[in-house]
């Protein structure tokens, strides 16, 4: 059994440095995770397993990011009734578009729910994993509005010369 409420995978260390956007973002709001590397193509018996066990472990939402052809999301959507949030890695090659429409062309019946390429899909995805979890958690949704008034109380009313 795992502790952790959210099961952040990628399919390489390379993806780590998006993903940790998302383990920053689960920090932050106190919700914990645990983060593998769990490849779709280099280890595809780890993906089963960990697919078919995740819910078994105690995992109540999986984030799942991979570049390219990036299979990940959805094989494991299909392995488990957990819900699945996808990340595309941007790529070297494609800029991330591949990995985007590997993610989000999912046949009717097995869902991911997919996010922007990149940093920004990495930080939502770990948003809406805790958005899930406050539907039975009161501290997660006291933390989750926390976050959104501190985003608020940043933006300017008036633009500003400083940063130019
Ligand atoms: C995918 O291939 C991974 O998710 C990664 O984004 C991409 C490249 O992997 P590496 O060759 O950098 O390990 O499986």
């Amino acid at each position: 059994m795992s502790n952790a409420d959210v099961a952040i995978i990628m399919g390489s260390q390379s993806d780590w440095p998006t993903m940790k956007h998302a383990a920053d973002t689960l920090d932050q709001l106190g919700v914990g995770y645990e983060a593998r590397i769990v490849s779709a193509h280099r280890t595809p018996e780890r993906m089963y397993d960990f697919a078919k066990g995740a819910k078994a472990e105690g995992f109540k939402v999986i984030i799942a990011g991979a570049g390219g052809a990036a299979h990940l999301p959805g094989m494991t959507a299909s392995l488990t009734p957990l819900p699945v949030f996808g990340v595309p890695v941007e790529s070297r090659a494609l800029s991330g578009e591949d990995s985007l429409l590997s993610i989000v062309q999912m046949p009717g019946g097995i869902p991911v729910g997919t996010l922007a390429i990149g940093k920004a899909g990495a930080t939502n995805a770990a948003l809406l994993a805790a958005a899930v979890l406050a539907l039975s958690d009161q501290a997660v949704e006291a933390a989750l509005d926390t976050y959104r008034a501190e985003r608020t109380a940043a933006v300017a009313e008036f633009p500003s010369n400083d940063a130019l």
